[in-house]
Protein backbone atom coordinates (compact mmCIF):
# COMPACT_ATOMS: atom_id res chain seq x y z
CA UNK A 1 0.00 0.00 0.00
CA UNK A 2 1.51 3.50 -0.93
CA UNK A 3 4.60 1.90 -1.90
CA UNK A 4 6.06 4.53 -4.03
CA UNK A 5 8.56 2.91 -6.85
CA UNK A 6 9.41 6.00 -8.33
CA UNK A 7 10.93 7.87 -4.87
CA UNK A 8 12.75 4.61 -3.45
CA UNK A 9 15.51 5.51 -1.74
CA UNK A 10 19.13 3.27 -3.70
CA UNK A 11 21.19 0.84 -1.56
CA UNK A 12 24.04 3.20 -0.68
CA UNK A 13 26.93 2.50 1.91
CA UNK A 14 24.71 3.78 4.71
CA UNK A 15 22.24 0.62 4.25
CA UNK A 16 21.12 -0.85 7.15
CA UNK A 17 20.73 -5.09 6.62
CA UNK A 18 17.73 -6.17 8.03
CA UNK A 19 19.64 -9.29 9.15
CA UNK A 20 21.77 -7.28 11.59
CA UNK A 21 19.02 -5.63 13.63
CA UNK A 22 19.17 -6.92 17.05
CA UNK A 23 16.17 -5.95 17.84
CA UNK A 24 14.39 -7.91 14.97
CA UNK A 25 15.83 -11.29 15.67
CA UNK A 26 12.63 -12.92 17.93
CA UNK A 27 10.52 -11.30 15.00
CA UNK A 28 8.06 -12.98 12.31
CA UNK A 29 8.61 -11.29 8.93
CA UNK A 30 6.96 -12.86 5.69
CA UNK A 31 8.50 -10.04 3.25
CA UNK A 32 11.99 -9.21 4.95
CA UNK A 33 13.14 -6.87 1.83
CA UNK A 34 10.43 -4.98 1.34
CA UNK A 35 10.94 -4.51 5.19
CA UNK A 36 14.05 -3.69 4.94
CA UNK A 37 13.86 -1.14 2.47
CA UNK A 38 10.55 0.50 4.17
CA UNK A 39 13.40 1.02 7.73
CA UNK A 40 15.61 2.41 4.88
CA UNK A 41 13.12 4.57 3.94
CA UNK A 42 12.48 5.86 7.21
CA UNK A 43 16.54 6.32 8.35
CA UNK A 44 16.72 8.43 5.09
CA UNK A 45 13.76 10.44 5.68
CA UNK A 46 14.73 11.62 8.93
CA UNK A 47 12.11 12.52 11.67
CA UNK A 48 10.25 15.10 10.47
CA UNK A 49 8.66 12.58 8.33
CA UNK A 50 7.84 9.82 11.06
CA UNK A 51 4.70 10.10 12.66
CA UNK A 52 3.40 6.82 14.95
CA UNK A 53 0.19 5.24 15.56
CA UNK A 54 -0.53 2.88 18.25
CA UNK A 55 -3.43 1.24 19.96
CA UNK A 56 -3.94 1.31 23.67
CA UNK A 57 -5.12 -1.87 25.44
CA UNK A 58 -2.57 -4.58 25.45
CA UNK A 59 -0.28 -2.75 23.48
CA UNK A 60 0.63 -0.32 25.22
CA UNK A 61 -0.44 -1.79 28.20
CA UNK A 62 0.92 -5.27 28.64
CA UNK A 63 -0.43 -8.79 27.19
CA UNK A 64 1.36 -10.50 30.24
CA UNK A 65 2.90 -9.15 33.35
CA UNK A 66 6.20 -10.66 34.97
CA UNK A 67 3.71 -11.54 38.37
CA UNK A 68 0.70 -13.16 36.68
CA UNK A 69 -1.30 -10.24 37.51
CA UNK A 70 -4.06 -8.97 35.00
CA UNK A 71 -3.89 -6.07 33.25
CA UNK A 72 -7.67 -4.56 33.11
CA UNK A 73 -8.79 -2.83 29.67
CA UNK A 74 -9.52 0.74 29.59
CA UNK A 75 -13.06 -0.59 29.83
CA UNK A 76 -12.48 -2.85 32.52
CA UNK A 77 -10.75 0.18 34.35
CA UNK A 78 -14.35 1.71 34.41
CA UNK A 79 -16.00 -1.29 35.45
CA UNK A 80 -13.40 -1.44 38.08
CA UNK A 81 -15.34 1.75 39.53
CA UNK A 82 -16.94 1.26 43.19
CA UNK A 83 -19.35 3.77 42.75
CA UNK A 84 -21.60 2.22 39.55
CA UNK A 85 -24.93 1.76 40.15
CA UNK A 86 -25.31 -2.21 41.11
CA UNK A 87 -27.70 -3.12 37.77
CA UNK A 88 -24.60 -1.30 35.62
CA UNK A 89 -22.16 -4.18 35.85
CA UNK A 90 -24.92 -6.79 35.14
CA UNK A 91 -26.14 -4.62 31.92
CA UNK A 92 -22.25 -4.38 30.25
CA UNK A 93 -21.60 -8.24 31.26
CA UNK A 94 -24.67 -9.32 29.26
CA UNK A 95 -22.99 -7.12 26.61
CA UNK A 96 -19.97 -8.34 26.73
CA UNK A 97 -21.68 -11.97 26.28
CA UNK A 98 -23.35 -11.39 23.37
CA UNK A 99 -20.77 -8.77 21.12
CA UNK A 100 -17.69 -9.75 22.29
CA UNK A 101 -17.98 -13.38 20.45
CA UNK A 102 -19.20 -11.84 16.92
CA UNK A 103 -16.42 -9.30 17.40
CA UNK A 104 -13.73 -12.05 17.24
CA UNK A 105 -15.88 -14.42 15.16
CA UNK A 106 -13.44 -16.08 12.47
CA UNK A 107 -16.36 -17.16 10.16
CA UNK A 108 -18.15 -13.59 10.28
CA UNK A 109 -17.26 -10.73 7.39
CA UNK A 110 -16.14 -7.37 8.53
CA UNK A 111 -19.08 -5.77 7.01
CA UNK A 112 -21.69 -7.97 9.08
CA UNK A 113 -19.95 -7.48 12.08
CA UNK A 114 -19.99 -3.62 11.63
CA UNK A 115 -23.51 -3.21 12.38
CA UNK A 116 -23.47 -5.26 15.81
CA UNK A 117 -20.43 -3.21 16.91
CA UNK A 118 -22.30 -0.06 16.51
CA UNK A 119 -24.96 -1.64 19.06
CA UNK A 120 -22.63 -2.89 21.57
CA UNK A 121 -20.92 0.44 21.42
CA UNK A 122 -24.39 2.35 21.42
CA UNK A 123 -26.08 0.78 24.06
CA UNK A 124 -22.91 0.17 25.94
CA UNK A 125 -23.34 4.64 25.79
CA UNK A 126 -27.23 4.37 26.96
CA UNK A 127 -26.31 1.82 30.13
CA UNK A 128 -23.64 4.66 31.05
CA UNK A 129 -26.01 6.96 31.52
CA UNK A 130 -28.21 8.64 34.35
CA UNK A 131 -25.87 8.70 37.19
CA UNK A 132 -23.12 10.35 38.81
CA UNK A 133 -19.92 9.57 38.17
CA UNK A 134 -16.75 11.07 39.58
CA UNK A 135 -13.14 10.94 37.62
CA UNK A 136 -10.83 10.40 40.19
CA UNK A 137 -12.68 6.86 40.72
CA UNK A 138 -11.05 5.77 37.28
CA UNK A 139 -7.73 8.00 38.70
CA UNK A 140 -7.35 5.82 41.14
CA UNK A 141 -7.76 2.41 39.63
CA UNK A 142 -5.82 3.38 36.76
CA UNK A 143 -2.95 4.25 39.46
CA UNK A 144 -2.35 0.57 39.63
CA UNK A 145 -2.05 0.02 35.85
CA UNK A 146 0.64 2.49 35.34
CA UNK A 147 2.91 -0.09 36.56
CA UNK A 148 1.63 -2.35 33.54
CA UNK A 149 2.71 -0.75 30.60
CA UNK A 150 5.05 -2.57 28.29
CA UNK A 151 9.14 -2.53 29.28
CA UNK A 152 10.64 0.75 28.17
CA UNK A 153 7.17 2.40 27.65
CA UNK A 154 8.55 5.80 29.10
CA UNK A 155 11.60 5.30 26.94
CA UNK A 156 9.66 5.11 23.65
CA UNK A 157 7.96 8.21 25.09
CA UNK A 158 10.70 9.97 25.91
CA UNK A 159 12.46 8.97 22.50
CA UNK A 160 9.61 10.15 20.36
CA UNK A 161 9.40 13.57 22.35
CA UNK A 162 12.72 14.34 22.24
CA UNK A 163 12.80 13.73 18.48
CA UNK A 164 9.35 15.71 17.87
CA UNK A 165 7.42 12.73 16.61
CA UNK A 166 3.82 12.71 16.85
CA UNK A 167 1.82 9.67 18.40
CA UNK A 168 -1.56 9.24 17.75
CA UNK A 169 -2.61 6.75 20.74
CA UNK A 170 -5.93 5.17 18.89
CA UNK A 171 -8.48 3.43 20.88
CA UNK A 172 -11.98 1.55 20.60
CA UNK A 173 -11.97 1.48 24.45
CA UNK A 174 -12.72 4.35 26.74
CA UNK A 175 -10.77 7.50 26.49
CA UNK A 176 -10.94 8.46 30.31
CA UNK A 177 -8.56 5.71 31.23
CA UNK A 178 -6.46 6.09 28.44
CA UNK A 179 -5.46 9.52 29.45
CA UNK A 180 -5.52 8.82 32.86
CA UNK A 181 -3.07 6.00 33.00
CA UNK A 182 -0.70 8.11 30.19
CA UNK A 183 -0.86 10.85 32.50
CA UNK A 184 -0.39 9.55 36.08
CA UNK A 185 2.44 7.20 34.30
CA UNK A 186 3.60 10.89 33.44
CA UNK A 187 4.26 10.21 29.64
CA UNK A 188 1.08 12.64 28.74
CA UNK A 189 3.74 14.48 26.98
CA UNK A 190 2.29 17.55 24.08
CA UNK A 191 3.23 15.47 21.07
CA UNK A 192 0.47 12.64 22.16
CA UNK A 193 -2.68 12.71 21.03
CA UNK A 194 -5.50 10.32 22.48
CA UNK A 195 -8.36 9.54 19.82
CA UNK A 196 -10.97 7.47 22.00
CA UNK A 197 -14.34 7.39 23.28
CA UNK A 198 -14.73 9.91 26.19
CA UNK A 199 -17.58 9.88 28.98
CA UNK A 200 -20.21 12.87 28.58
CA UNK A 201 -22.40 14.02 31.16
CA UNK A 202 -25.16 16.49 31.35
CA UNK A 203 -26.72 18.17 34.10
CA UNK A 204 -24.22 16.68 36.54
CA UNK A 205 -24.69 13.20 35.16
CA UNK A 206 -23.26 10.75 32.72
CA UNK A 207 -24.95 11.01 29.39
CA UNK A 208 -23.05 8.17 27.36
CA UNK A 209 -19.88 8.77 25.39
CA UNK A 210 -19.02 11.20 23.18
CA UNK A 211 -19.22 11.40 19.49
CA UNK A 212 -18.29 10.16 17.12
CA UNK A 213 -18.32 6.33 18.66
CA UNK A 214 -15.37 4.59 17.91
CA UNK A 215 -15.56 0.88 17.77
CA UNK A 216 -13.12 -2.03 16.36
CA UNK A 217 -13.97 -1.54 12.86
CA UNK A 218 -14.01 2.26 12.09
CA UNK A 219 -10.82 2.94 13.88
CA UNK A 220 -9.10 3.97 10.92
CA UNK A 221 -9.91 7.23 8.50
CA UNK A 222 -13.42 6.90 8.96
CA UNK A 223 -13.51 8.46 12.01
CA UNK A 224 -10.08 10.61 11.79
CA UNK A 225 -11.38 11.95 7.99
CA UNK A 226 -11.57 15.56 8.86
CA UNK A 227 -10.52 15.03 12.65
CA UNK A 228 -7.67 17.91 13.22
CA UNK A 229 -4.99 15.19 14.29
CA UNK A 230 -4.75 15.17 10.38
CA UNK A 231 -3.69 18.72 9.94
CA UNK A 232 -0.98 18.54 12.55
CA UNK A 233 0.20 15.06 10.97
CA UNK A 234 -0.51 15.47 6.92
CA UNK A 235 3.26 16.28 6.02
CA UNK A 236 4.44 12.89 7.71
CA UNK A 237 4.10 10.35 5.37
CA UNK A 238 6.53 7.58 7.22
CA UNK A 239 4.02 5.79 9.74
CA UNK A 240 4.92 2.88 12.37
CA UNK A 241 1.41 1.64 13.18
CA UNK A 242 1.54 -0.57 16.65
CA UNK A 243 -1.25 -2.88 17.51
CA UNK A 244 -1.83 -6.42 19.06
CA UNK A 245 -5.47 -6.88 17.50
CA UNK A 246 -6.05 -7.64 13.24
CA UNK A 247 -8.18 -4.73 13.05
CA UNK A 248 -4.94 -2.29 14.76
CA UNK A 249 -3.53 -2.95 11.19
CA UNK A 250 -5.91 -0.31 9.68
CA UNK A 251 -5.68 2.42 11.72
CA UNK A 252 -2.92 3.94 9.63
CA UNK A 253 -4.86 3.73 6.01
CA UNK A 254 -6.64 6.76 6.00
CA UNK A 255 -3.99 9.20 6.60
CA UNK A 256 -3.42 11.48 4.10
CA UNK A 257 -0.47 11.28 2.98
CA UNK A 258 1.20 7.64 3.25
CA UNK A 259 4.17 6.51 1.91
CA UNK A 260 5.00 4.13 3.60
CA UNK A 261 3.40 2.50 6.32
CA UNK A 262 5.40 -0.22 8.91
CA UNK A 263 3.11 -2.06 11.11
CA UNK A 264 4.05 -4.10 14.11
CA UNK A 265 2.09 -6.27 15.66
CA UNK A 266 2.04 -7.73 19.16
CA UNK A 267 0.76 -11.48 18.84
CA UNK A 268 0.76 -13.26 22.61
CA UNK A 269 -2.86 -15.44 22.58
CA UNK A 270 -2.87 -19.07 20.81
CA UNK A 271 0.26 -17.96 18.82
CA UNK A 272 -0.24 -21.28 16.61
CA UNK A 273 -3.46 -20.43 15.21
CA UNK A 274 -2.95 -16.77 14.70
CA UNK A 275 0.27 -16.63 12.97
CA UNK A 276 -0.51 -16.87 9.71
CA UNK A 277 -2.87 -14.30 9.93
CA UNK A 278 -0.93 -11.77 11.48
CA UNK A 279 1.99 -12.58 9.37
CA UNK A 280 -0.46 -11.42 6.62
CA UNK A 281 -1.32 -8.27 8.33
CA UNK A 282 1.56 -7.05 10.30
CA UNK A 283 5.03 -7.02 8.96
CA UNK A 284 6.65 -7.40 11.97
CA UNK A 285 4.77 -9.68 14.51
CA UNK A 286 6.08 -9.80 18.01
CA UNK A 287 5.61 -13.34 19.35
CA UNK A 288 5.51 -12.58 23.64
CA UNK A 289 7.53 -9.20 23.42
CA UNK A 290 6.35 -7.40 26.08
CA UNK A 291 8.36 -4.63 25.94
CA UNK A 292 8.91 -1.62 23.78
CA UNK A 293 12.06 -2.59 22.28
CA UNK A 294 11.43 -2.98 18.21
CA UNK A 295 9.86 0.58 17.80
CA UNK A 296 12.65 2.17 19.84
CA UNK A 297 15.06 0.37 18.14
CA UNK A 298 13.93 1.55 14.64
CA UNK A 299 13.94 5.07 16.35
CA UNK A 300 17.53 4.65 17.37
CA UNK A 301 18.39 4.35 13.82
CA UNK A 302 16.49 7.47 12.75
CA UNK A 303 18.03 9.40 15.28
CA UNK A 304 21.62 8.40 14.89
CA UNK A 305 21.42 8.93 11.13
CA UNK A 306 19.99 12.49 11.70
CA UNK A 307 23.39 13.11 13.96
CA UNK A 308 25.59 12.10 11.93
CA UNK A 309 23.94 14.35 9.07
CA UNK A 310 24.42 17.08 11.46
CA UNK A 311 27.43 16.24 12.22
CA UNK A 312 28.88 16.62 8.25
CA UNK A 313 28.40 12.82 7.64
CA UNK A 314 31.17 11.64 10.18
CA UNK A 315 29.57 9.46 12.95
CA UNK A 316 28.37 11.42 16.21
CA UNK A 317 30.71 11.02 19.07
N1 LIG B 1 -15.50 -3.38 24.55
C1 LIG B 1 -16.30 -2.66 23.75
N2 LIG B 1 -17.33 -2.16 24.48
C2 LIG B 1 -17.17 -2.57 25.75
C3 LIG B 1 -17.90 -2.34 26.95
O1 LIG B 1 -18.92 -1.64 27.00
N3 LIG B 1 -17.40 -2.92 28.08
C4 LIG B 1 -16.26 -3.67 28.06
N4 LIG B 1 -15.83 -4.21 29.20
N5 LIG B 1 -15.55 -3.88 26.95
C5 LIG B 1 -16.01 -3.35 25.79
O2 LIG B 1 -10.63 -1.64 23.87
C6 LIG B 1 -11.67 -1.87 22.98
C7 LIG B 1 -12.33 -3.21 23.26
O3 LIG B 1 -13.20 -3.13 24.37
C8 LIG B 1 -14.25 -4.07 24.21
C9 LIG B 1 -18.39 -1.32 23.96
C10 LIG B 1 -14.21 -4.59 22.79
O4 LIG B 1 -13.77 -5.94 22.81
C11 LIG B 1 -13.19 -3.68 22.12
O5 LIG B 1 -12.41 -4.33 21.15
MG1 LIG C 1 -5.62 -3.74 21.83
Amino acid sequence: MGYDEKNEIQENENWIRIGDLKALHGSRILHPTRVERIINEFIQGGPERMQMVSDFDFTITKQRTDDGGKVLSSFGIFNACKSLPDNFKAETDKLYHIYRPIEIDPHMSKDEKVKYMIEWWTKSSEVTSGFPFDQTEIDDIASKFKHALRDRTHELFEDLQRMQIPLLVFSAGLGNSVVSVLKQADIMYPNVKVVSNFLQYRDGLLDGFQQPMIHTFNKNETVLDGHEYYDLVHSRDHIIVMGDSLGDADMASGVPSSSHILKIGFLFDHVEANMEKYMNTFDIVLVDDQTMDVPRALLELIEKQKLKLKNGGSPPA
